[in-house]
């Protein structure tokens, strides 16, 4: 888009949108959608809706990030109903690894209930609205419904004692399936604003500010979650998770991240995404 002004019919759409109950963050996705210039469009933002408007939060939003208790350098936390040990954490990006969060028996449990129920891995579509399969995600995959059995709502209050962070935020559980040789290329899990369907998926609990992965088994060879910008590599390690937060939907989150190619065995995990605000 070429020569662009904020006009009275521009403002005039803002305020409209506004109206209609859409969140600003959600209007600038929109606007970005569209081919605008992300400075005219949060210029736009605050001259019809005031400064306010260009922070990011939804309505109903909790403030800050999803984040463990390390204030006291514990190396065993309380997540309510079992402790937990803390391997590592890193400042910035903000990465913690967990060991024993799951026990063996439950890692078993969710992989027999998602076993029925997978199928090949889509990602969010290129085109608009939906999801496609794509071939930087050669696993097989499933969600759960949050709260759906009561082994789910046992391990998702965990993850909200762990995180400090409403389980109303969550997005159901997420299993996938690695054989060997499969893998999921670098990306980012916040939902990219230049994206078409961004505005809409935003709708629904804003933007993801953080990412629990908690691997299911330890596979024999390969299979670690990668992070490229930092060279952290985190070994699947049956129970054990990586926490990463982000606080904007920004690759300066440092927060790119993979799973590097199974090698032998499968690989097993389950991702919990969590939300500015309430998924439902
Ligand atoms: O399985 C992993 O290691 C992995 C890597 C990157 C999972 C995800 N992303 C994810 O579920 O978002
Ligand atoms: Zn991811």
């Amino acid at each position: 888009m070429s020569q662009q002004a904020i006009t009275p019919e521009l403002c005039d759409w803002i305020a409209e949108q506004s109206r209609a109950g859409h969140p600003s963050q959600n209007i600038l996705a929109a606007m970005l959608g569209s081919g605008w210039d992300e400075a005219i469009a949060r210029q736009a933002l605050a001259r019809t809706l005031g400064q306010s408007a260009t922070l990011t939060a939804p309505a109903g939003a909790t403030p800050g990030l999803p984040e463990p208790d390390l204030s006291r350098f514990a190396p065993v936390l309380d997540a309510g109903d079992r402790p937990v040990k803390v391997v590592m954490a890193l400042r910035q990006p903000r990465v913690v690894v967990f060991a024993d969060l799951l026990s063996g028996e439950e890692c078993d449990g969710i992989i027999a209930l998602a076993t029925q129920r997978l199928s090949r891995s889509e990602t969010v579509a290129t085109g608009g609205d939906g999801s496609e399969v794509n071939a930087a995600r050669t696993s097989d995959g499933m969600f759960f419904e949050r709260g759906e059995t009561a082994l789910i709502q046992r391990v998702e209050g965990r993850i909200a004692a762990l995180l400090r962070w409403p389980l109303d935020h969550g997005e159901g559980l997420q299993v996938l399936r690695y054989s060997p040789g499969a893998e999921y290329q670098p990306h980012y899990d916040y939902f990219d604003p230049a994206h078409a369907s961004t505005a809409n998926i935003l709708r629904r609990g804003g933007q993801r500010v953080g990412t629990l992965v908690i691997y299911l088994n330890t596979p024999a060879a390969g299979g670690s979650t990668i992070f490229p910008d930092i060279g952290l590599d985190v070994a699947p390690v049956k129970g054990n998770a990586v926490f990463f937060s982000y606080d904007r939907p920004h690759p300066a989150t440092q927060t790119l991240h993979g799973g590097s190619p199974v090698v032998e065995g499968e690989k097993w995990v389950a991702t919990k995404w969590l939300r500015q605000g309430v998924f439902n």
